[in-house]
């Protein structure tokens, strides 16, 4: 074939893409707004005209890019006169009934839309403020995870293409409400009332500034500048390896200590890992996995830490919510630990501290506004904030990034062990718990690199058999949303021992609150692979500790709850997930 006048050979794998994937993989940079390669969505904004004449026929077409097959022989031009004014025109006619006042926009740094207005030098040819007068009506902020700026949607349907792929359960759909074509929940009721499990994924789709989180910066900064408060705040396993895009990095530096730095330059009292609180969860989520394997306890045991996984579970399996490990999720363990053992250590008064995760993740936010979620009337966390929102907060308050210097954590919560890193990736979960169970079951080492993953069979699942004492235990990682349901549906799910799930596909490193990635880079490069290496790397640099071996953790256990899964265990680190 010939692309812009160059000749390619196409792979068996080339004949299948479309030219606009194609082109993209050659490094063309057909624009474009709704083609969003891993959802499957295209065709719907017009923008990736191209010109193309197939073998033989003389003739040159004028085509959607997205919508025609790669084919021998073809002759394909992507930046023609004629191309160029039919993607200036779809733009201008998307711009038209968009606010595209960027200044107040929440993606305003990587918009893809911005970009492509800039690059094809368009503007809208009407004013927002003539077609619409009231910009709140259109915003829809009632879920805890997720808020809806419709002044904003273009209706490219990424969204929608991305939850039916990502999750099966079509959460968000567009839909016509008042007569008029709009993105909504399902029946345009509130997300948390719906199946949706608030994994944010839809939001990562969204080329503009319509899907994004439900923000709590303000109560953050409002909690900074409050001199009665004493404020902590903790990092999640995977902000450390994609927090630098944000601030102009490449994919895969590790920036956790210089996200440290940005936290205390930023006013936070206490800077913490939650690294350290998933040790802890891994402490009591190996016990009870130890306890149920030899006093027969309902198997498999599912992992409780993803609360998208858990929303799931809740909205369509409720009759398997006693499989779920009841240990807290590393967030919640850490949040009550920071209200009772912190400031029982610094002679403090629990109600003055205020506890601020950064989270890769939206349904964070909804685990945290859990009611329950609170030991003596001190809540474990007051506010949740994205690795997106932890950007704005660094700029609102002037953290310049480029001048922070490497600085450690505060302890005593911030020692951490290469299985605490782990968990920010699928599987990392299930590899500590079995190595922490295997040692209170026989005293065992199991060499996570000895672990050899098989494919299970069952989509998007691996598996390992785990010997553990006598016992050998069929171990699953699901590894998605989507592949929970093909768990269920495959009929196996009663031969697993442990079974561990995380909604978002890799894991939280690929989380719902992280760094926007756009849908050429998300063909071009594997960001996913690249996030992990940094965890991995982190693991092989601690010479891949395991969680029982935290020095501080230990001293916790030692001088304030005791033995795991004991009567403090349970008050503090552990919760009903069937209420
Ligand atoms: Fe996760 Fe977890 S790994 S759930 O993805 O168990 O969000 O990173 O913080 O709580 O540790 C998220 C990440 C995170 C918890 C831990
Ligand atoms: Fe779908 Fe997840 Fe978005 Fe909910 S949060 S609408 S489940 S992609
Ligand atoms: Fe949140 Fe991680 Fe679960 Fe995604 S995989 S919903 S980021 S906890």
């Amino acid at each position: 074939v010939m692309l812009n006048d160059k000749e390619y050979e196409l792979t068996p794998e080339q004949e299948e893409m479309s030219i606009l994937e194609f082109a993209t993989i050659q490094g063309d940079d057909i624009p474009s707004l709704c083609f969003l390669k891993e959802a499957g969505n295209n065709g719907k904004c017009g923008v990736c005209k191209v010109e193309v004449e197939k073998a033989g026929t003389g003739k040159v077409k004028t085509t959607l890019a997205c919508r025609m097959k790669m084919e021998d022989g073809m002759s394909i031009h992507t930046n023609t006169e004629k191309t160029l004014e039919a993607a200036k025109k779809a733009v201008v006619r998307i711009l038209n009934k968009h606010d595209f006042r960027c200044g107040k926009c929440v993606r305003k740094e990587n918009c893809e839309l911005l970009a492509l207005s800039s690059k094809l030098r368009v503007r809208p040819e009407v004013k927002y403020s003539d077609i619409c007068d009231d910009l709140e009506a259109n915003i829809d902020r009632r879920s805890m995870g997720i808020t809806i700026d419709r002044n904003k949607c273009i209706l490219c349907g990424r969204c929608e293409a991305m939850c039916k792929v990502k999750t099966s359960t079509g959460s968000i759909k567009l839909q016509k409400i008042d007569g008029e074509r709009k993105i909504a929940p399902l029946e345009n009721v509130c997300f948390d009332d719906t199946n949706c499990v608030l994994c944010g994924q839809c939001v990562n789709a969204c080329p503009v500034g319509a899907l994004q989180e439900t923000s709590e910066l303000d109560r953050v900064e409002a909690a900074l500048d409050d001199p009665d408060k004493h404020v902590l705040v903790a990092i999640a396993p995977s902000i450390r390896t994609s927090f630098g895009e944000l601030e102009g990095e490449e994919f895969g530096v590790d920036t956790m200590k210089k996200v440290y730095a940005g936290l205390r330059a930023a006013g936070f009292d206490r800077i913490y890992d939650i690294n350290f609180g998933a040790d802890m969860t891994i402490m009591e989520e190996a016990t009870e996995l130890k306890d149920r394997l030899l006093n027969g306890g309902v198997l498999p045991m599912f992992t409780s830490c993803c609360p998208g996984w858990v929303r799931l579970l809740h909205n369509y399996h409720p009759e398997c919510l006693d499989h779920f490990s009841s240990a807290k999720s590393p967030q919640q363990m850490f949040g009550a630990a920071s209200k009772s053992y912190y400031p029982a250590q610094a002679g403090i008064d629990p109600s003055t501290v205020y506890t601020v995760t950064v989270m890769p993740c939206l349904a964070k936010k909804m685990e945290a506004h859990i009611p329950s979620m609170e030991v003596d009337g001190q809540r474990d966390i007051d506010a949740v904030i994205t690795t997106r929102e932890l950007a704005k907060l660094f700029k609102a308050r002037k953290v310049k990034w480029r001048k922070l210097e490497e600085e450690e954590p505060d302890q005593p919560m911030s020692e951490f062990t290469g299985d605490g890193t782990g968990f920010g990736f699928s599987g990392g979960v299930m590899q500590a718990a079995l190595r922490t169970a295997k040692h209170m079951v026989d005293g065992g080492d199991l060499d996570i690199q000895a672990i050899e993953w098989q494919d299970s069979g069952i989509p998007g699942v691996r598996e390992f058999t785990a010997e553990l004492g006598d016992l050998k235990a069929r171990i699953g990682v699901v590894n998605g949303a989507v592949h929970a349901f093909d768990l269920f549906e495959s009929g196996q799910l009663n031969d697993f021992a442990f079974v561990e799930v995380m909604a978002c596909e890799g894991g939280c490193i690929n989380g719902g609150g992280q760094p926007h990635v756009n849908a050429h880079t998300r063909v071009t490069t594997d960001f996913v692979a690249k996030r992990r290496s940094v965890l991995k790397n982190e693991q092989k640099e601690s010479g891949f500790s395991k969680s029982y071996e935290n020095k501080t953790l230990q001293v916790y256990y030692n001088d304030y709850i005791g033995e795991p899964a004991s009567h403090k265990a349970h008050k503090y680190l552990h919760y009903d997930f069937q209420t």
